[in-house]
């Protein structure tokens, strides 16, 4: 394409074409507005794009997470099960973008290198890193909080001759499984979802585990025609019981504490919540189990009983039992038959803290005990975590501060929205917000709806500038650090506290979201935008 000498100039942009920068398009057309949406990806959907791994699906209920905001597309959208798999999220998205015509206004394989803010003419110069360029009067990001990917730092990765892919990059073509010698480096949900699928597929898999994590059930199925009527007829009443549950999930907290029941009481409603669907057991649990010690200690327990159940090998069990934080600190993978996936004789677990890997070679991975040979290595090893993806661009604010500088000590923002020194600019699903905590969707429409809000104000009262104040984001930062106190997972190194061992500096626990649960996140923001905005400057 050729170079524009003035850059193209919109109302907004927006960065990614996820289903935060989708539904942001959405709602910024509905006001007139002109706006440029840049995807990295050849294609809308965000993490559903990337994420083509084998096995990658849902662990929020499917008709919970799709968009709220059609009662047309809520209708004729059939989700096949409870909950789905990558191509049917996929063709969702893209079903989304057609039928709200929104691709005329999405640029996809553009990434954006930096973006900085011209104070004189109040307006964002955003750069492609082809080196065209754009301007705007807002700035909206929506680049997900797991997009920046991370390949694990091991000398010798890319010396490795076979195949060899990181999760959030799985080629689109089919990759052929069958009678192969794979290794699985990583244990988290994504690594759970691709172990558990290639299991039986492949001739011999290999998983590198450095720390097990608490893995329970999913209880997927497909969803029946009297289901699909239920739900489709249901769905006022889901949306209004997700307004009130913290995460937005079906699931609500139990308002008991573990000790408060009697002991078999309490083991009956366990053994219920293990054989129910989704993230029950971790939501729906009692209202202690994540920030009383002695109670997730005996939560823990009762999980470790089912996995040495699961497992035939004691000392595999044993191996696959986390020993270093307690249920639900770190995020819960869904699993289907993963435990059971150890009990194949072609499957083998190698304790990387006992045994660390030294060196990818050219034929496999050594690790201080033995060598292994393999014809694909696949690196389930995540994300630069809420923050990395922001890293990824060079984002100016006034007077040329960087946003990388002005967060060098942990993210400051007022609402997990904006940041100070950066007018303008609003970051959908950033650091902060409920979102992270959340199931994202809901969480999502309630980021855009309240930026929405706002770019309504702007452009009914002639508004230029938008801007958090300093003692807001000071408030607000500390707001955040206090609710998180007391909880558990905050004592825990997970992609949660921002502790990524293969970015440099990612070593130092820092609390990345808002605690306080999506309704009084909710109702924070409404009190903000009700009051004409305040913590803000608007001129
Ligand atoms: P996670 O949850 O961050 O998991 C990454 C896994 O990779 C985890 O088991 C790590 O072990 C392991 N890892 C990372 N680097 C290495 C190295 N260098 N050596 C050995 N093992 C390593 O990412 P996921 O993609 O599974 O999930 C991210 C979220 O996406 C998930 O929670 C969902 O919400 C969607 P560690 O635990 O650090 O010892």
């Amino acid at each position: 394409m050729a170079k524009l000498s003035q850059p193209a100039r919109f109302d907004v942009i927006v960065i990614g074409a996820g289903i935060a920068g989708l539904y942001q398009l959405y709602r910024l057309r509905e006001l007139g507005l002109t706006v440029r949406v840049f995807e990295t990806g050849s294609g809308v959907g965000g993490t559903w794009y990337w994420n083509r791994y084998p096995g990658a699906r849902f662990d929020s209920e499917s008709y919970t997470y799709g968009y709220s905001f059609s009662e047309e597309l809520l209708q004729e959208w059939n989700w096949s099960e409870h909950f789905a798999a990558q191509p049917e999220t996929l063709s969702y998205l893209n079903h989304v973008a057609d039928r709200f015509d929104l691709r005329r206004d999405i640029q996809p394989d553009s990434r954006v290198a930096s973006a900085v803010f011209d104070e004189a003419a109040l307006r964002w110069e955003v750069t492609l890193d082809d080196g065209e360029c754009f301007s705007s009067r807002f700035l909206i990001t929506a680049i997900g909080p797991l997009s920046a990917h991370t390949l694990p730092r091991i000398p010798g990765i890319s010396s490795f001759r076979g195949q060899s892919f990181h999760t959030s990059r799985w080629p689109r073509e089919a990759v052929d499984l069958a009678g192969r010698k794979v290794a699985v480096i990583g244990t988290g949900a994504t690594g759970v979802q691709v172990i558990q699928t290639i299991a039986p597929q492949v001739a011999q898999l290999t998983v590198f585990q450095r720390t097990p994590n608490w893995c329970t059930p999913l209880h997927n199925r497909l969803i029946t025609e009297e289901e699909q009527r239920t739900i489709k007829a249901g769905y006022p009443a889901m949306f209004e019981l997700l307004r009130h549950t913290p995460g937005c999930y079906i699931h609500n907290t139990d308002p008991r504490g573990t000790f408060e029941v009697k002991e078999e009481e309490r083991e009956a409603f366990w053994e219920r919540l293990y054989g129910e669907p989704g993230f029950g057991i971790w939501m729906a649990n009692f209202r202690d189990v994540l920030t009383d010690p002695k109670a997730n200690a005996l939560f823990s327990d009762f999980v470790a009983r089912k996995i040495r159940q699961r497992v035939k090998d004691p000392e595999v069990a044993e191996m696959l039992i986390p020993k270093n934080h307690g249920f639900g600190t770190r995020r819960v993978p869904q699993e289907t038959s993963y435990y059971e996936a150890y009990n194949l004789p072609h499957v083998r677990l190698v304790n990387t803290r006992r045994t660390p890997i030294e060196r990818i070679t050219e034929t496999g991975i050594r690790t201080s005990a033995a060598e292994y040979a393999f014809d694909m290595i696949i690196c389930a090893t995540g994300f630069d975590a809420v923050i990395g993806a922001f890293e990824q661009i060079e984002f100016h604010g006034v007077g040329g501060r960087r946003l990388k500088d002005h967060w060098v000590n942990g993210p400051k923002t007022y609402l997990g929205l904006m940041s100070v020194g950066f007018p303008n600019m609003f970051t959908i699903v950033g650091p902060h917000n409920a979102s992270t905590r959340c199931n994202i969707p809901r969480c999502i429409e309630q980021n855009v709806d309240w930026v929405t809000g706002l770019m309504r104000a702007a452009r009914d009262r002639g508004i230029a500038r938008v801007e958090a104040r300093p003692e807001a984001e000071a408030d607000w930062t500390q707001h955040i650090e206090e609710l998180a106190d007391g909880m558990l997972y905050t004592q825990v190194d997970s992609w949660l506290t921002g502790i990524n061992s293969n970015v440099e500096g990612r070593n130092v626990r820092r609390i990345l979201q808002y605690q306080g649960g999506a309704p009084a996140y909710r109702a924070r923001c409404d009190e903000v935008a009700t009051s004409g905005y305040v913590g803000m400057t608007l001129s």
